[in-house]
């Protein structure tokens, strides 16, 4: 099984939107197997969003998401980077398809209350930059007859 990261980012969390995304993530199927909630240090940020540095919206990027605290986790079930990335929708709300997290909460490309992991690369960098491994659970639950 897959793992990846996703995080409610802070106007998620402001907005009252934590319940209704690990909702979504439920109800598909997917694992939750960590899980907490942490204010981004401008380290862990200048980490996270490392990719970007030197984009005109680094700057920006770096302030709004260590301006309140996010909600972080690891997920886990089959091809869930992918699945994850598609129930988000695109970057920009406002080209999320119908019915995506982004396209359901969101409006400005700057505020779109999520992250999840890009690719198996990208999952395994960031759960180890958020999470030890003592933080992620090893449980069973009874979704492989259920759910696949
Ligand atoms: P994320 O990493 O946050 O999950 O978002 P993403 O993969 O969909 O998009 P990415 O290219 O990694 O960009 C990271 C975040 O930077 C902000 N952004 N602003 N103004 C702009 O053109 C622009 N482009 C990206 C977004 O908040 C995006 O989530
Ligand atoms: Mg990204």
């Amino acid at each position: 099984m897959e793992r990846t990261f996703v995080m409610v980012k802070p106007d998620g969390v402001q907005r009252g939107f934590v319940g209704d995304i690990i909702k979504r993530f439920e109800q598909k199927g997917l694992k939750i197997v960590g899980l907490k909630m942490l204010q981004i240090s401008q380290e862990l940020a200048s980490k996270h969003y490392g990719e970007h540095q030197g984009k005109p919206f680094f700057e920006g990027l770096i302030k709004y998401i260590t301006s309140s605290p996010v909600v972080a986790m690891v997920l886990e079930g089959k091809d869930c980077i992918s699945l994850a990335r598609g129930m988000m929708g695109a970057t920009d709300p406002k080209k999320a398809a119908p019915g995506t997290i982004r396209e359901t909460f969101g409006i400005d490309i700057g505020r779109n209350v999520i992250h999840g992991s890009d690719s198996a690369a990208s999952a395994a960098r960031e759960i180890s930059l958020f999470f030890d491994d003592q933080e992620l659970m090893c449980y069973e639950l009874s979704l492989a007859s259920w759910v696949y």
